[in-house]
């Protein structure tokens, strides 16, 4: 006899006989069990279940009671809804249900059942909403985070420096993101243009980034977690480049946070010396008073060269060590097909310094002390201690440079950064760079790659 007999219309007759429906509830089991394999977060990088962070600790814990409430709901609905199949179903074609119309205490409970389930819900919710997207407590680590297409800014209000011109400048770095184990961070999230959403699953997030509106984030990383990298991406589609726009969130001991802090806040180690102040004239003393003062000169005072000058390398405060970036955090995107640079080229770091003040790279990027001050692209004041370049998507090595610089706009869709390479075409142009574009020769990239990785 067959155990189920699903009609549809006269001709077509579906029969599940019952070992094949024992069959297909074993492998979904079985399925249901190996997914639910795996302890929570361990061995998944990306996963937001852990207790890293009380903002995860309290999502995990929203989630726990969503997934009670749900289950309890859906075992209820088709429990009831299996039983009536059964206890139900027709057994003879002269067996008419009984009809009926309206049930008052039923329709009052299904109405009332839902919604207390829902305040069950939604309290919790509403609580954790408010709860996180708070300000934090004052003394907290303060994070600007700003969303550029396609990388991120961040910036350390607490921490500046004072740059050889005197101006006070913020700890600012780019796609690199540390925080001190056990200190309250709290985010402040702007954009410079489009909609982002910034999100560390095994911190913290996610929370979007506005146009014309700040909005907060805060968490702790546990005093339970070791000195390690984390993933963190955009998460609202802003464009051509959205799936590259990652960053790596390193949680590091407060004594090696400090390091960090000590260093970024440090000279670059190259440095175009600052034209000299004008030295004051030395006063006339033997000038009687009310006698006319000498006409200025004329002759305008030469300006100054002022060479690259290497400021005595620093040792390094602290920076992530990458031989300890997990599988999971390092950058594996291939370098695109047709774009090449040729290996026997050695750069000469004091010869780069010299081209990149003189190239296009200083109307939009900033090396603290030097010409270069323009806050479009990424910071490169100590470029060579970050992790990656691109906003997360190549390693920051002198290959990827050399390719970055040469046609950037190859390496990653739709860049601001125009392709220098000389005799490279321009894929948003479509104009093939030459010298009056300001294109460089690869030995001029090699030479300015030589520079940045100087850059610590
Ligand atoms: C029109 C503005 C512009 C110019 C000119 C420009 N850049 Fe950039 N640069 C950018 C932007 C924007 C990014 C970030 C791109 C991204 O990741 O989406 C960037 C990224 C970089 C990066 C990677 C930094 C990081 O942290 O990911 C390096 C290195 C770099 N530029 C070097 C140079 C050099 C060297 C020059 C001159 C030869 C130059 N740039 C010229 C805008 C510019
Ligand atoms: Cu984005």
């Amino acid at each position: 006899m067959p155990f189920i007999t699903p009609v549809f219309g006269e001709r077509m007759q579906l029969k599940i006989r019952p070992r094949q429906l024992a069959s297909v509830a074993i492998l979904t089991g079985l399925a249901l069990a190996i997914a639910a394999c795996g302890s929570y977060g361990k061995g998944y990088p990306n996963s937001t279940f852990n207790n890293t962070t009380e903002f995860n600790t309290a999502v995990k814990s929203l989630w726990d009671k969503l997934l009670f409430w749900g289950t309890f709901v859906f075992i209820l609905v088709e429990g009831i809804l299996v039983y009536t199949i059964f206890r139900f179903r027709r057994r003879s074609d002269a067996d008419e249900p009984q009809h009926v119309h309206g049930n008052t205490a039923l329709e009052i409970g299904w109405t009332i059942a839902p919604a207390v389930i829902l305040t069950f819900i939604a309290i919790p919710t509403v609580r954790t909403i408010f709860r996180t997207q708070a300000r934090a407590v004052p003394n907290a680590l303060q994070v600007e985070v700003v969303g550029h297409q396609w990388w991120w800014e961040f910036r350390y209000p607490q921490y500046t420096t004072r740059t050889p011109t005197g101006r006070v400048d913020t700890l600012v770095t780019a796609n690199d993101l540390y925080l001190p184990i056990g200190r309250t961070a709290n985010f402040t999230l702007r954009t410079k243009d489009v909609l982002h959403s910034f999100w560390i699953p095994q911190l913290g997030g996610k929370r979007d980034l506005i146009s014309n509106h700040t909005n907060y984030l805060w968490f702790t990383p546990d005093t339970s977690l070791r000195t390690t990298a984390f993933n963190g991406s955009c998460n609202e589609y802003c464009g051509a480049s959205h799936a590259n726009m990652r960053f790596r969130t390193f949680v590091v001991t407060p004594t090696e946070f400090d390091g960090w802090v000590q260093h970024q806040l440090g000279p670059a180690a190259f440095a175009v010396a600052p034209p000299a102040p004008p030295t004051p004239a030395p006063a006339d003393t033997t000038r009687a008073a009310g006698a006319p003062t000498r006409p200025a000169s004329t002759t305008p005072a030469p300006v100054p060269v002022t060479p690259a000058v290497a400021v005595a390398p620093q040792p390094i405060g602290y920076t992530f060590p990458m031989d300890s970036l997990p599988n999971y955090s390092s950058p594996k995107t291939p370098t695109p097909a047709g774009l090449s640079f040729p290996d026997n080229i050695t750069g000469d770091a004091q010869r780069g310094a010299q081209q990149f003040a003189r190239s296009a790279c200083i109307g939009c990027h900033t090396v603290r002390g030097t010409i270069a001050a323009s806050p479009i692209g990424p910071n490169l004041t100590h470029i060579a201690t970050r992790s990656t370049i691109a906003a997360g998507i190549y390693p920051n090595d002198a290959k990827h440079l050399r390719l970055w610089i040469k046609n950037a706009r190859m390496m990653k869709p739709g860049v601001a950064m125009p392709t220098l390479g000389l005799g490279q075409r321009d894929p948003i142009t479509g104009a093939t760079v030459s010298q009056s574009l300001g294109g460089l020769s690869d030995q001029q990239i090699a030479d300015i790659v030589a520079y940045l990785q100087a850059l610590r």
